[in-house]
């Protein structure tokens, strides 16, 4: 059976005590690997190595740096189609969706924080006559970055790649429900050439492995993406030893659709942005309001469109569903079904697991749920589920869409659908979101800030955001 490694010191190596997880196949309920049960040892030796390493990689030129990330992005897209069946496999989600999402973005990662290591300058502040101030950002040092399952090559190098182009060394962990990828990355950056300790790649679970991370003195900064109770505990933790942290947490997202939109449009995307890599998205719009004149025909071709949603092996070209990520998340989902039921919800659509023949009998699949009827105030309506399962509402206003829109403690992503610009901009900026979408969904532009307000998270990724985060400004002032 395969077997995982961590990458520490360049190498790939056995865990030091020796222990190892099973790791298992969404879409058929079967162990296919095991990975490497670290602790607190294997982080530390990974931080040794990641602070040896340090010196050399800070002081590299920019564009060297920049060089090998972008080594490493050619690779990832050499290994596209086997990357995307590997995180087909541990994910369970369509093999077409990793194919053209979490794999070119992944590479996109690399190449873009690759090249923008030479863009990034800092400020000088003038005093006429007086002192000529300026501000270098030198790197952090070493730093710890841990990432969720739901995308998994892709929200890992997102963390990464800024933090390498920054000149930091880092200790990362991927989720031990999803490590394969990382895995098979860390085989890409020994053969671009990345020196010896500049990334450490230590798998296992969040208690063990993850909490070495948080906790480790050297470490100087967090950067997590995952659940928001997850991330408090992190926060608790970090603060008192003065960690920078960067933390990308959930989200209920708004999907606001008002009556004058490209009705047909709105259909297409709010079924992906319903129901993209089975709902386990925190930028997927979980709670879609529609504006009450076009309600009942968006509710007719919506459904429309979730019937041809098939759900089956995401081996399969034709499958648009795959798996859940695991028997507990399924089940978590379900369990917000049952509540759906007992709020008062009338389903219009899925709720039941199915039961996809041959090899996926054991599999963790889910029909894409589409409820109505809850009130905007209800459970269902306020906690993140992240599963493919969504709420209709109605609306008459553009104040009680707001109300709801923002009522809740998250504020990651909302999508707004009108052909009235001043409309558009007017509610976007009312809405307590750090990501506005008009007319579109999960279009990128990876300078853009990324991140949520609220219990969402704390600071940004992406672009310059990214490189700042990874960085210290120091202020260096000369009198004239
Ligand atoms: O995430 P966790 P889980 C949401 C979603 C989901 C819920 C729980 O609602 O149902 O979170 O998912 C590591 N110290 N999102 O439990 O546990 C862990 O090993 C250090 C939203 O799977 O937050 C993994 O690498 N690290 C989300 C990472 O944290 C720790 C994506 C995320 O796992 C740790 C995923 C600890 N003490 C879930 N405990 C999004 N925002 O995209 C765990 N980890």
């Amino acid at each position: 059976m395969l077997q995982l490694q961590n990458y520490i010191q360049g190498q790939l190596v056995p865990p030091t005590a020796g222990r190892y997880l099973p790791n298992i196949e969404p879409a058929t309920g079967q162990v296919f690997s095991q990975i490497p049960e670290s602790d607190a040892q294997d982080v530390a030796l990974a931080v040794q190595a990641a602070e040896a390493a340090l010196p050399a990689w800070r002081q590299l030129p920019a564009e060297e740096r920049g060089q090998l990330l972008v080594r490493i992005s050619e690779l990832i897209t050499r290994d596209l189609e086997p990357l995307a069946q590997a995180e087909s496999q541990d994910n369970g989600k369509p093999v077409s969706l990793a194919r053209t999402v979490d794999i070119p973005r992944a590479a996109s990662n690399f190449a873009f924080f690759g090249t923008a290591a030479q863009h990034f300058a800092s400020e000088t502040h003038f005093q006429e006559g007086v002192a000529l101030n300026y501000t270098v950002r030198h790197p952090l040092g070493v730093v710890g970055c841990i990432s969720p399952w739901n995308l998994p090559l892709y929200l890992f190098t997102w963390k990464i790649a800024p933090a390498l182009a920054a000149g930091c060394c880092v200790v990362a962990k991927p989720s031990e429900i999803t490590p394969y990828t990382a895995f098979l990355l860390s085989k890409l950056c020994i053969e671009a050439g990345l020196p010896a300790g500049v990334l450490n790649i230590v798998h296992g679970t969040g208690p063990a492995a993850g909490q070495a991370i948080i906790e480790h003195p050297t470490i100087k900064a967090i950067s997590f993406t995952g659940g928001t109770k997850t991330g408090e505990h992190i926060a608790r933790t970090a603060a008192p030893l003065f960690k920078k942290l960067s933390l990308e947490l959930g989200g209920k997202n708004p999907n606001i659709i008002f009556a004058d939109c490209d009705l047909a449009e709105a259909v297409r995307t709010s079924l992906r942005s319903s129901f993209a890599n089975q709902g386990q998205i925190c930028l997927c719009g979980s709670r879609i309001f529609v504006e009450r004149p076009i309600y009942e025909q968006f509710k007719q071709e919506f459904l429309a469109g979730v019937a041809s949603l098939t759900v089956g092996d995401p081996q399969e070209e034709a499958s648009r569903q795959g798996a859940l990520v695991s028997e507990a998340h399924l089940q978590k989902v379900l369990s917000y079904i049952e509540l759906a039921h007992q709020e008062g919800g009338r389903l219009l659509a899925g709720g039941q697991r199915v039961q996809v023949p041959g090899r996926c009998a054991g599999g963790y699949f889910l029909q894409p749920t589409v409820f109505e009827g809850l009130a905007p105030d209800c459970r269902v309506n306020l906690e993140e589920i992240f599963g493919p399962v969504v709420t209709l509402t109605p609306f008459d206003s553009e104040e009680e869409v707001l109300t709801w829109a923002n009522g809740t403690e998250y504020g990651l992503a909302a999508t707004i659908w009108t052909r009235d610009l001043n409309r558009a901009h007017r509610v976007a900026h009312a809405l307590h979101s750090g990501i506005v979408w008009i007319n579109t969904w999960l279009h990128r532009d990876l300078r853009t800030p990324f991140g949520g307000m609220k219990n969402s998270g704390v600071g940004r990724e992406g672009g310059l955001e990214a490189l700042r985060f990874f960085t210290e400004p120091q202020s260096i002032t000369v009198k004239l």
